[in-house]
């Protein structure tokens, strides 16, 4: 199966005009086909039993003046979190360190920002360097960017830019009001343009209808080109949120929505991204089947928690599937299957 490994096979004939009816009508497949039609596509593109591996750090945590409804992060919102400044490179580089030591090839850093300072730039590309020195794919999430600053951040090196587009655009007001849907857009089309990959998915179990996870992933499948990475997040509800309290989403519809990701968007990288840890092994697994093929992986997210990564071990050991371009099934050998009696 070696040779499968990050196969992208034709993609000249990718799709970017699909209506919203074409994925309601996938969205409504009988589960079997849906994942049955879902996973012979993933076959086309990629090696099913591999997946990425990337590690996040919170590199400048809480006290973010924007109002997501979603995040423990923003000012507006008392949720107990300890907020931090920007932290020193050396302290990401022993992170970044830890993080390849158990096997990511791609290491994320956020920030709890609107928009970055010219100034925090300065000492984000040292990061963004001191990591890609380590041999690790770079990837930052920090807020709206200007043109001038995507190139910044491309001068340095980034391999890759996270902004989410969250929800669909009809939604969308009912979660943020400081910053539009346009804004997102602006940003992500000035990263495209400047040649950095795009990271850009949602969050999903925001109190949204189908309609809305049809919207959102209609909005990223017609993009000029797709998104290199597709992070699908299942809202993590913090206490203290606006949006603590909401009904949960069925697990099928989540399912669901990360099949029909990997049928709009065959050469993308869908990632089974935050709600993990709420997950069973058993959804995980046919999170996979469906389609994804990338993780956050160690024990936090940017300030929840995540799965522990000898749990992920353990899983990927039962299900067969190893690190893309790494050792995680080599240390999974001399792991514990500590989720053995989850
Ligand atoms: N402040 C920057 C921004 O919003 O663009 C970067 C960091 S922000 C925390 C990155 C992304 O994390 C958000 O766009 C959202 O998709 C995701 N996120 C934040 N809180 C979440 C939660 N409680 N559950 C799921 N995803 C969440
Ligand atoms: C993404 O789509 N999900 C990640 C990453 N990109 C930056 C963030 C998830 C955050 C979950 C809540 C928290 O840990 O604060
Ligand atoms: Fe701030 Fe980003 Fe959280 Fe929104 S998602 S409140 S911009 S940290």
């Amino acid at each position: 199966m070696q040779a499968l490994e990050g196969k992208m096979a034709d993609l000249d004939d990718l799709r970017h005009d699909w209506t919203l009816e074409e994925i309601d009508d996938l969205f409504r497949l009988p589960f079997n086909d849906l994942l049955f039609q879902a996973q012979t596509i993933h076959r086309q593109q990629f090696d099913p039993n591999k997946v990425q591996i990337s590690t996040l750090l919170s590199i400048k945590t809480g006290a973010c003046p924007e109002d997501c409804a979603y995040c423990p992060q923003s000012v507006r919102y008392d949720t107990g979190l300890q907020k931090e400044q920007l932290l020193a490179v050396t302290e990401v580089v022993n992170a970044a360190k830890a993080a390849k030591a158990q096997g990511a090839s791609r290491f994320c850093m956020g920030a709890a920002w609107r928009s970055p300072k010219d100034r925090d730039l300065d000492t984000v590309e040292a990061m963004i360097q001191a990591v890609r020195d380590l041999g690790l794919e770079t990837c930052v999430t920090l807020g709206m960017l200007s043109e001038p600053q995507v190139h910044r951040l491309k001068e340095a090196g980034l391999d890759y830019y996270n902004h989410n587009l969250d929800t669909s655009p009809e939604y969308y007001g009912e979660i943020i009001t400081t910053r539009t849907y346009q804004d997102r857009l602006d940003t992500l089309s000035h990263v495209r343009q400047a040649g950095i990959n795009v990271c850009c998915g949602g969050i999903v179990g925001m109190g949204e209808g189908r309609a809305d996870r049809v919207s959102l992933l209609a909005e990223l499948a017609n993009m000029e080109k797709h998104p290199e990475s597709v992070p699908i997040n299942l809202l993590v509800q913090v206490e203290g949120t606006p949006l603590h309290g909401t009904h949960k989403l069925d697990n099928f519809e989540f399912i669901r929505t990360i099949a029909v990701a990997r049928m709009l968007m065959p050469g993308s990288y869908v990632r089974l991204s935050a709600g993990r840890e709420q997950m069973s092994e058993e959804m995980q697994a046919l999170c996979y089947f469906a389609g994804a093929n990338s993780i956050f992986y160690g024990e936090k997210l940017l300030t929840t928690s995540n799965p522990e990564a000898n749990a992920d071990r353990a899983l990927f050991n039962k299900l067969g599937i190893s690190a893309l371009g790494g050792d995680l099934a080599d240390q999974a050998s001399e792991a514990p299957l500590l989720t053995a009696e989850r």
